[in-house]
């Protein structure tokens, strides 16, 4: 059932209930100043004459412009570019067998979730096409308090201890000294760091990969990243890794596209998730688990509590648990999507952490960062932070409390307020830590099973098909070659040739360099100068599989064909065939994908039996990289677009970049000024459709079959 009215449906949502209180529309209200004074004159300020000086007694100019002043807060120290949507989580496999987290119990138990999509590097108003990692944030608002997931669409990490993070940011960041470039890798600080970071090396296969540069924030995955612990009733421990899978698979965009999007709509992740909530079709994942028995946390070739590891689902197979569906756009982006504050330390009974000194590091960080974000330890207060279970402490007071705590106690053990609020025994959800044993040195030290940087990065590279590796290749090239000093360049051939020779040779090409036969070695990676560095030797180790489907995206078993929700541009002049339009539109509509009327001019287009359509947008306000795939209809009027530069290259951009394209009747003549006609008329591309009449049920079946192949991307040169 597609759910249309989100509001009905949301207000069987507690959290939804909960934030009520804080709503306000201004609808049939009359204009005040925060002290609740009805404003008279909201466009002159108080002066002494007419002409005269604004006098300092006008309170209600002081306190707007004074709001206004203090309108912004500081933008995430990473993550800063982000979009969210209200939803739930709903449980389909119930697991007590490994957690007792009580929102996982039971079949069909719904959760109200709050989930936020990120990209990393770029500031809060760059563009959303950035080659980078993608965040994916869900705050669940449980039962028994807020269990924050805080991942990413990519599994690993490019470092192994948190003391290197500040490090990777300020490399990755616009340069300190002009601020240079903005939300992008491709300078020299990034990769002078990377070059000399061989435990990077995994994750670099990952971002230069195109899950760097998805379609969708729909058509993204999500990693926990980290190995945490699920806890069940009888407080055992079993290691797990989270997964989420998107219900519409897991697809991209070209790189051309995505740097052509950035200009033509820097907000286009932004306006598709907006867009496809509005619409009804709500964005949905699948949560799996990897679940990994306490015995076993030695059985494989890394280390479990290495971020820069995955566990090949050929090994542990991911066991899908539940699902989560986005169903509602925020009212407020600032109030909702801003002020949201994630943290992967909250967790609740049955969920624990591991040692990954990585993890380590986050859980100290992301309230540390909040109260210079937000501002005040009362973040938690913020409506769309504010848990949905009662919370009852001794804190008190601090910058913007709204708690008003009734009473004269405020600490604990107390006999004046009867000993409340009390602690809560393990049996009655108290959390308590999983009890692990520790028996070690204090040392500042990197473990030897961590050494492994290159064996699960070759895994990554052979798991690809020969397009995917096309795209690492030439992503490689794009950002080396944006590199300006040759050193870093070369370091770098050095690295990737312990990937993989051919990779480190197609990259050496495209750069016109040679790959080092007697690589230099990094300066004291991972160890203190007083350290042996032999000992922490960059390894590669052989993975107990050669290659794993899931890592790629094109042979991703999950992928299953569909075209719901994709956009299909209509290319449109006076003159164009209704019958065409229509039976297309009919057939898209069924499939839930979406026409968008493109015409020389706005307003609406003449058919051929005399009717109006709407148009949606021009050439010049859209362009093919923001759809999915093209149809041109046949009509007598398309001649007037044949000399139409615009329209020629929209056109031959939905070829480069590897699209559907379909053209029926008069449709097809406008193929002949494109920079692929040949192959057009001769049909000899699969995904150009072309049918002398106008389109009919077959033909449009047709078109739909390849715009569920998403591309068709072995137009591209081999390289
Ligand atoms: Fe974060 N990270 N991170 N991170 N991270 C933040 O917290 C940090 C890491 C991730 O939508 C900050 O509230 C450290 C890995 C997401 O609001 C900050 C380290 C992963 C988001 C922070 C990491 C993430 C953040 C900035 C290394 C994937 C956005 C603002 C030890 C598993 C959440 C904030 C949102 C945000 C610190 C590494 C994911 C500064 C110190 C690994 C999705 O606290």
């Amino acid at each position: 059932m597609k759910e249309k009215d989100s509001d009905r449906v949301n207000l069987q949502n507690e959290k939804q209930h909960d934030l009520l209180v804080n709503k306000s529309d201004g609808t049939n209200k009359f204009l005040t100043t925060n002290q609740g004074v009805k404003i008279n004159d909201d466009n002159n300020s108080l002066k002494s004459g007419e002409r005269g000086p604004s006098l300092l007694e006008d309170f209600i100019l002081r306190e707007k412009i004074t709001h206004f002043d203090h309108e912004r807060i500081p933008e995430r120290i990473v993550h800063a570019r982000g979009s969210g949507a209200h939803g739930y989580f709903e449980v389909t496999n119930p697991i007590p067998q490994f957690t007792k987290a009580g929102f996982l119990q039971e079949v069909g138990q719904r959760t109200p979730v709050f989930t936020r999509f990120s990209t990393v590097a770029g500031s809060r108003g760059s563009t959303d096409l950035a080659r980078d990692v993608r965040g994916f944030s869900v705050k669940f608002y449980t039962q028994e308090g807020i269990y924050d997931f805080v991942g990413n669409n990519i599994p690993v990490f490019f470092i192994q201890d948190a003391s290197k993070f500040p490090d990777l940011i300020h490399a990755v960041k616009p340069e300190p000294h002009n601020e240079i470039p903005q939300a992008a890798s491709a300078h020299d600080t990034f990769w002078d760091f990377i070059s000399l970071m061989p435990e990077s090396m995994h994750m670099i296969m990952w971002v230069m990969s195109d899950r760097a540069i998805p379609r969708s924030y729909r058509m993204i995955e999500g990693f926990g990243v980290h190995t945490f612990r699920f806890i069940n009733e009888q407080n055992e421990s079993h290691f797990v890794k989270i997964h989420w899978k998107p219900k519409l698979g897991t697809h991209a965009v070209a790189w051309d596209e995505a740097q052509k999007i950035s200009g033509k709509n820097p907000d286009f992740h932004r306006e598709d998730l907006w867009e496809a909530i509005e619409m009804g079709n709500f964005p949905e994942w699948e949560m799996g688990v990897q679940v990994i028995p306490e015995a076993d946390e030695h059985k494989y070739d890394f280390d479990l509590l290495d971020p820069t590891k995955i566990i090949p689902e050929e090994l542990v197979p991911v066991t899908i648990i539940g699902k989560m569906v986005l169903n509602r756009n925020p009212d407020n982006f600032f109030a909702e999507t801003e002020q949201i504050a994630f943290h992967p330390g909250h967790v609740v009974p049955g969920i624990d952490f591991t040692n990954d000194p990585l993890l380590q590091g986050r859980l100290f960080s992301y309230t540390d960062t909040q109260l210079s974000r937000l501002g005040s330890p009362n973040f938690h207060e913020i409506p769309i932070n504010r848990s949905v279970s009662p919370t009852h402490n001794n804190q008190r007071d601090g910058h913007m409390r709204q708690e008003i705590n009734v009473g004269r106690v405020s600490y604990h053990p107390n006999s004046l307020g009867g000993g409340c609020p009390y602690q809560a025994k393990i049996a009655e959800g108290g959390f308590s830590s999983f009890n692990e044993r520790i028996d070690a040195h204090k040392v500042r030290e990197r473990s030897e099973s961590f050494s492994d940087h290159f064996g699960q990065a070759k895994l990554f590279f052979n798991s690809q098909t020969q397009v995917e590796k096309n795209h690492i290749i030439k992503a490689l090239r794009f950002e080396l070659g944006k590199v300006e000093t040759v050193a870093i360049r070369v370091r770098m051939l050095g690295l990737l040739a312990q990937v993989d020779d051919t990779l480190a040779a197609k990259v050496a090409e495209g750069l016109r360099l040679t790959i080092p036969t007697n690589p230099e070695k990094p300066m004291n990676h991972g160890v203190s100068p007083d350290a042996d560095p032999e000992k922490h030797e960059p390894k590669s180790v052989q993975q107990a599989v050669d290659s794993s489907d899931a890592l790629s995206m094109l042979k991703n078993p999950t992928n299953s064909p569909t075209i719901e929700s994709r956009k299909i541009a209509f290319v449109c002049a006076d003159g164009v065939s209704e019958a065409s339009i229509t039976n297309m539109k009919a057939a898209l509509l069924k499939e839930s994908a979406k026409a968008c009327i493109i015409a020389p001019y706005n307003g609406y287009v003449k058919t051929d039996k005399g009717g109006e359509l709407p148009v949606d947008f021009t050439f010049l306000t859209a362009s093919s990289v923001l759809f999915d795939a093209v149809y041109i209809p046949g009509g007598a009027g398309l001649n007037e677009l044949s000399a139409d530069g615009d329209v020629l290259e929209f056109i031959n951009d939905a070829y480069k970049h590897c699209k559907a394209i379909a053209a029926d009747g008069e449709g097809i003549e406008l193929l002949s000024g494109t920079n692929f006609a040949s192959k057009a008329h001769n049909a000899e591309d699969a995904g150009i459709i072309i049918a002398d009449k106008p389109a009919d049920e077959a033909f449009a079946q047709e078109f739909i079959a390849a715009v569920a192949q998403h591309r068709f991307w072995d137009r591209e040169a081999s390289l």
